[in-house]
């Protein structure tokens, strides 16, 4: 009887296996990054076993809770069978979690001095002997830490990295690592997610708080397996609403369930809140609020009373709320300019209100009002780094990564480095506003690579925008980072299934800057797709290439906003004279120091450099000078040639990625397959139509013959 017993087991474990690594099963990318799909290398799975034998997680909280059913979860469905949950560490393998206070023997043992220096957030997870037993041991100061460390630990296995001798201490290298939600509270003429392509907002403000759809629990799980520890809720181009007792109730709902998470709410404010409502539809931008006073002045007495009153009531409702993210006097957006004063009357106002509470305030610097300079790239410096050391230390100044906005590639924003004094938190875009929306397969690591890597020299060489916004470089007394959300209510949460690994490369970057985006694609791969050599090599390759690619064939060469007003199709004509000229003569924007003298803003040598169109990386060309059409580029070309030639490059380089695409058919599951194809084909066709719509344009204006190559 026995022995039939055992047969069937092995059966129905060759048989769960077989099932699990079989490529007909239907994915619908749901899972994200923690599919957790039973490891199909039956050695790896065997050394594996020997490591974990039992899960002892010390502790009782909500976040613990979590710790003990993830690695259940996990741990069950990787190693393919149930594992022990013990109170106690009983044998060899067991994995052990907690922190010195859950656990006092932590606090004796030798890994509790690291932990000191890791900070609240940071983990150990180490190779120990306890009592004589081998166990893996995953130690924290708190228990989010334990979390993060848990979710590293199992991103060990999801990747196939053997358990043996761990020693990995980490905590994150910036402190806020936030998500900007641009989702409108009431659906507006752009759909209920600003700038979002995968459906509509999570958030489903008409059923809070009664209703919580189980949906934002998944959503807190995957931003925390990721080190996310902030989410601001709502667009910055805020409806004044969400501070309306409803709607804070509906917030605090939401704070619930990702507190356990280590996750801060936080929402934008629009500054006309205290102002009575307005009637005035929106689409005229004439911002009303909730409130009833004559004036948003944030020197006047009654408005100041108006917003401790209103943030005495978010902390009574949201003991933890983060504080407020604030675009002013931007795009049409109330500040308090509209009332004489300045960004820093305005930011300090609402920061000292938040103070006593341990709310911040990150005000945007994304304002290019015409009056401050004819060039628009210029503007953002020219209002705020006057400013620098006057904003109350609970102050973010909050820049985008470059001054124009979101485009495909600019150079790194001015601002890095020259506000020593004030606190910038940067904002990068995670959805695909100007890169494809939902359509294109672009990974954005390397993008966000070049940016945090680059060196302003503002302290001389090393100066880099990392340094910068860790606080490192200036010793700011807090950091931050945020990216504009990818997310949303489609099934797979991003849209294209490639999407996710935007989001999660943003964590990822966000937690530790110095990984590269070849290690974060590696494991977003065998985290998403599977461990196969194949798959893991082919897509990666075809990751590492996609943002050039694109860039090719839309933006090349320094070129912005070739794009059209609905931010998808290309456009060139509309844009001439407006982000760069095309004439005759040549094509860029001169903002060397004969012309707009914006390289001015950067720091010695970069100025110099960018000054100097022989020297300036081509990547930038048309960003700084005026190109001859002639002009000799490092590739021997004159300038127009190889502007025909990136364009072409571009368009050529998604057909090699759908070839590559296609090698995987089998390999993966059909399902997402498919899926992927269908958008790279459309992609393709897109592509043929930027290149066509701008090389033809670009012929028409400088009145150079095609390049013959190109007419084969
Ligand atoms: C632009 C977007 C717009 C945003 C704005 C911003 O087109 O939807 O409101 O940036 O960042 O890129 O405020």
């Amino acid at each position: 009887m026995k022995k039939c017993i055992l047969l069937i087991i092995i059966v129905a474990q060759f048989t769960l296996a077989y099932l699990s690594c079989s490529n007909d099963k239907a994915e619908d990318g749901y899972s994200l990054w923690m599919r957790y799909e039973a490891i199909d290398d039956f050695e790896l799975v065997s050394q594996y076993k020997k490591s974990i034998s039992e899960i002892v997680v010390k502790g009782e909280s909500a976040t613990m809770d979590i710790v003990r059913r993830e690695l259940e979860t996990a741990l069950n469905d990787l190693l393919g069978q149930d594992i022990s949950v013990s109170d106690n560490v009983t044998g060899d393998g067991s994995v052990l979690v907690g922190t010195p206070s859950s656990y006092s023997i932590i606090g004796e043992m030798e890994i509790a001095k690291d932990l000191k220096r890791l900070g609240p957030e940071g983990y150990i997870i180490h190779s120990s002997v306890m009592a004589g037993k081998n166990i893996t041991i995953i130690a924290a100061n708190t228990d989010i830490g334990t979390l993060y460390g848990t979710f590293h630990f199992l991103r060990l296995i999801q990747t196939h990295v053997a358990l043996k001798d761990l020693n990995i201490a980490q905590g994150p290298k910036i402190q806020h690592r936030l998500l900007n939600h641009w989702d409108n509270i009431f659906a507006t003429k752009y759909g209920t997610v600003e700038r979002g392509y995968a459906g509509e907002t999570l958030w489903k403000w008409d059923e809070l708080p009664k209703t919580i759809d189980p949906r934002y629990e998944d959503y807190g799980r995957a931003n925390a397996s990721l080190g996310i520890n902030g989410l601001v809720l709502n667009n910055v181009n805020s409806e004044p609403q969400i501070l309306m007792t409803e709607y804070l109730e509906k917030v605090a709902a939401l704070a619930n369930v990702f507190r356990p998470y280590g996750i801060r709410v936080y929402v934008s404010a629009n500054y006309s809140a205290p102002l009575p409502p307005s009637d005035t539809p929106r689409e005229f931008k004439k911002w009303g609020g909730i409130g009833h006073l004559k004036t948003a002045d944030p020197l006047d007495p009654d408005v100041i009373k108006w917003w401790k009153k209103k943030v005495a009531e978010i902390y009574q409702l949201i003991p933890d709320f983060g504080g407020f993210l604030v675009k002013a006097n931007s795009e049409n957006m109330p500040g308090p300019q509209d009332y004489g004063r300045n960004h820093t009357d305005g930011a300090n106002m609402l920061a000292e209100v938040l103070e006593p509470y341990g709310g911040i305030v990150m005000w945007r610097a994304f304002v290019y009002n015409p009056e401050v300079d004819p060039d628009r790239a210029k503007r953002a410096y020219k209002e705020f780094v006057p400013l620098d050391g006057q904003f109350n230390p609970n102050v973010f100044i909050q820049p985008k990564n470059g001054p124009l906005d979101f485009q495909p590639l600019e150079p790194s924003h001015p601002i890095f480095g020259a506000m020593p004094e004030t606190p910038l938190l940067m904002e990068l875009q995670i959805t695909q506003e100007y890169l494809g929306e939902d359509t294109y397969l672009v990974y954005l690591a390397p993008m966000w690579k070049k940016y945090l890597d680059f060196d302003t020299y503002a302290h001389g060489k090393g100066s880099t925008v990392a340094k910068i916004i860790d606080g490192s470089l200036h010793d700011y007394s807090m950091t931050g980072i945020a990216g504009v959300a990818n997310t949303g209510s489609d099934r797979n949460w991003c849209g294209h299934h490639f999407a996710q690994a935007n989001w999660f490369a943003f964590g990822r970057l966000s937690w530790d800057y110095t990984q590269s985006a070849e290690s974060i694609a590696d494991e977003w791969i065998r985290m998403t797709w599977g461990n196969d050599d194949q798959v893991v090599d082919t897509i990666k390759s075809i990751m590492l290439k996609s943002w050039k690619t694109s860039l090719n064939y839309m933006t090349p060469l320094g070129l912005t906003y070739t794009i059209g007003r609905n931010h998808y199709d290309p456009d060139p004509q509309n844009r001439n004279h407006q982000f760069w000229i095309a004439d005759s003569a040549g094509l860029g924007y001169d903002r060397t120091d004969e012309g707009s003298n914006a390289v001015k803003q950067y720091f010695s040598p970069v100025k110099e450099i960018y000054n100097d169109i022989q020297r300036i990386p081509e990547d930038y060309v048309c960003y700084f000078h005026k190109v001859n059409w002639d002009h000799k580029m490092h590739s021997g070309r004159t300038f127009w040639e190889e502007l025909c030639y990136r364009y072409y490059d571009g368009f050529n380089g998604v057909a090699e990625i759908i070839n590559q695409w296609k090698s995987l058919k089998g390999k993966v599951d059909e399902g997402r397959y498919q899926h992927v194809l269908d958008r790279l084909l459309e992609q393709q066709a897109h592509a043929k139509i930027w290149r066509d719509t701008c090389v033809g344009y670009f012929h028409e204006v400088s009145r150079r013959p095609l390049p013959e190559y190109l007419m084969d």
